[in-house]
């Protein structure tokens, strides 16, 4: 299944595991590297010197390529910057701004920087700045997200732009894999079927609110902040929403999700934690390691690609 995301970034499947904070640490970045994907970490609000270290455990475990994804929010984001082209990382994806400012230091690295981007807009800024690729990222996706949807995003991205396109938010089977392709992207980054792999280290307790969650359990948080924020619907978000909806202050809103995607994470905090997750989340029914997630899909869009579903009677 080559691509030109595949030949760029040198992975045998054109898949990308996304960069979730708490989630994406370096057993699942090298179990999706292994698996022939590329695997991430994600730098979160983590340290430098966590991240710095995430890096060292997950070459440890693996030969292949791993990347970092850098959250532009985080404050420490410039000195993250730095460290991965210390530890000789050669892909970076970046989410929530605009990554403009570390776009020269990379590329004389040598580093491949693939944006997500929830625009046109801002797609072809970051072509312009030099990315080699973009996350066209749809808001079907888990945590931060943008406004429009993958369906209508990805194509008109794939218009805007001359670098390859890959398609996230909403993916999780060989349906959506052969969907997004036939939308014109090269590739599709996958995050809520990553949560609940086997290699995986999230709290079971998340795993299964994610396995049992239905097709309408997703809620936003934080339209009214200028930062939403896709999770599963449970008491936080109930009282997230009628606090928003009573107009509570930033402040207020912040303090009720302080510290709560790590306490769903880690602690299997899903009452009152955030449960991070994308509207896929219906589909998901069981775990599955990481090579059955890329290989299971890859083998179901080959086929539907050459074959089509036979919709046509
Ligand atoms: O970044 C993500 N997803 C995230 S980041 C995150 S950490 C967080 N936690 C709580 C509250 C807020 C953040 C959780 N999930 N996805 C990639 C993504 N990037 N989605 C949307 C964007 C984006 C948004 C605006 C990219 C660029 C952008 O441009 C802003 C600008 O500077 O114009």
């Amino acid at each position: 299944m080559k691509t030109r995301i595949t030949e760029l970034l040198g992975i045998e499947y054109p898949v990308i595991q996304g960069g979730m904070a708490w989630v994406a640490e370096y057993h699942l970045a090298a179990a999706v590297a292994e698996a022939g994907g590329l695997g991430l970490i994600g730098a979160a609000s983590a340290p430098p010197e966590v991240v710095r270290e995430q890096i060292r455990e997950a070459k440890k475990l693996t030969d292949k390529p791993v990347g970092v994804n850098i959250m532009l929010l985080n404050p420490n984001a410039e000195e993250v910057a730095k460290i991965v082209v210390e530890e000789g990382i050669k892909v970076v994806t970046t989410g929530a701004g605009n990554p403009g400012k570390f776009m020269e230091m990379w590329k004389n690295a040598g580093v491949k920087v693939i944006p997500v981007v929830a625009s046109v807009a801002m797609a072809k800024m970051m072509e312009r700045a030099g990315a080699d690729a973009v996350v066209a990222e749809g808001t079907e996706s888990g945590g931060h997200i943008g406004a429009a949807t993958t369906m209508t995003l990805v194509p008109q991205v794939a218009d805007a732009v001359n670098i390859p396109v890959v398609a996230a938010g909403g993916i999780a089977d060989g349906r959506g894999f052969a969907a997004a392709m036939m939308l014109g992207a090269e590739a599709v980054q996958l995050g809520t079927v990553f949560v609940t792999a086997k290699e995986s280290i999230v709290h079971s307790n998340y795993k299964k609110k994610v396995i049992s969650a239905k097709d309408i359990d997703s809620e936003v948080t934080g339209r009214s902040t200028g930062h939403p924020v896709r999770c599963i619907r449970n008491k936080m978000t109930r009282e997230y929403l009628k606090l928003e909806q009573d107009g509570a202050t930033f402040e207020q809103l912040e303090h009720l999700t302080l510290g709560t995607l790590r306490s769903a994470v880690m602690d299997g905090d899903v009452v009152n934690g955030t449960v991070m997750a994308g509207q896929i989340a219906g589909l998901i029914k069981e775990e599955k390691s990481c090579r059955e997630i890329i290989l299971g899909m890859t083998e179901e869009a080959e086929r539907l690609l050459k074959y089509g579903n036979k919709m046509f009677v």
